[in-house]
């Protein structure tokens, strides 16, 4: 059989979200476009350096801890500098809040555009020294304010104008949702750009697999633990879902919108509101989800309303194929 011609008429992420502003029509001023290529050029050049981090000392701590409390790797300080400098120099936002960041910055008058930016430059550090998928998550508004408040992140995820998230992985992935369904691209190395792989991806409606730390099980509230052993020992005649947990939320929710499933960082009786920050990984995570023909909610309410009070809080996470989410809600509202 002859072998099928390379094709010559690739998709890359610039044309399809240039494709997007076309359709949009003369109501679109161009601006988050240009959001978004600085955005796939942060990513571009994260991944550069997650990929030689163990040849160029970019391994182990910087030395800090985060607003968290948490230790620092070199890698977070070095993805979070990328980060703000890209997106300052877009001169296409406002306020920036960034995961290793105390403080929102609040953008100089002269770089001043009117898009927030809420990100998590390098989520699931714990994974880096090992070499496991690690990745950048982030989420848009649109400034409300004039001079940009922290207001204006201050907002429920549903008030997004964009999210997603781009997976350091045996390939990098960049996925992304504008509001009209979700995209997947990969870098294709070479040329240095992320072409169209996924296009519109949609959950399966039911999956087969959960994903959660159930090391955690012991502090877990019995809503969770009633609906875990439901999926572990079902009833006659069906089979029990298989486990998958990486400990990176981006490859977590990656496979989930995949394959389906639900993926879960609930809150128990030691962290009273789970560990997953709202703004730049719960509020992201659930656009994608909902945008997919997924569901993501808190367990006593949809994750996009959320009315959050700080700019660092946290938030209790399920999301992923609708009828396993559904389930779950089921062992909450029993309670
Ligand atoms: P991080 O932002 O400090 O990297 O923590 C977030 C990560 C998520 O990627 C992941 O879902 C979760 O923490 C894993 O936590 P745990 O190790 O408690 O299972
Ligand atoms: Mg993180």
């Amino acid at each position: 059989m002859a072998e099928e011609a390379p094709s010559t008429d690739i998709i890359t992420l610039t044309r399809h979200i240039l494709s997007d502003q076309i359709r949009l029509g003369p109501a679109a001023t161009g601006d988050l476009t240009l959001l978004l290529t600085a955005i796939q050029t942060t990513s571009k050049f994260i991944a550069t350096n997650v990929r030689k981090a163990r040849l160029i000392n970019l391994i182990g701590l910087a030395g800090e801890l985060n607003v968290q409390g948490e230790e620092q790797k070199k890698l977070d300080v070095l993805s979070n500098d990328i980060m703000v400098n890209s997106l300052r120099a877009s001169r296409k936002t406002s306020v920036l809040v960034s995961e290793e960041l105390d403080d929102a910055i609040i953008i100089d008058d002269t770089h001043r555009g009117k898009y927030c930016v809420v990100f998590d430059p390098l989520d699931g550090s714990s994974n880096i020294d090992a070499g496991v998928n690690i990745g950048t998550i982030f989420g848009v508004y649109k400034a409300h304010s004039e001079t940009g408040d922290v207001s204006d992140v201050l907002r429920p995820g549903r008030e997004m104008v964009a999210a997603g998230y781009t997976m350091y992985g045996s390939s990098c992935n960049l996925v992304l949702s504008t509001g009209g369904g979700v995209n997947g691209y990969t870098l294709d190395a070479a040329l240095g750009e992320f072409i169209l792989t996924h296009p519109d991806i949609k959950i399966p409606p039911r999956g087969k697999i959960y994903s959660f730390n159930e090391g955690n099980s012991t502090y877990f509230h019995p809503p969770v633990i009633n609906y875990l052993n439901s999926i572990k020992y079902p009833s006659a005649g069906k089979s029990p879902y298989s486990a998958r947990y990486i400990g990176s939320m981006v490859a977590d929710v990656h496979r989930t919108l995949l394959y389906g499933g639900i993926f879960g960082y609930p809150d128990d009786k030691k962290s009273k509101s789970g560990k997953l920050r709202l703004l730049y990984e719960a509020f992201p995570m659930a656009f994608l989800t909902e945008q997919a023909g997924g569901l993501a909610t808190t367990g006593r309410g949809r994750i996009l309303d959320v009315e959050p009070k700080s700019i660092h809080e946290r938030c209790p996470v399920f999301l992923g194929s609708r009828d396993d989410v559904n389930d779950l809600l089921k062992f909450f509202q029993e309670k």
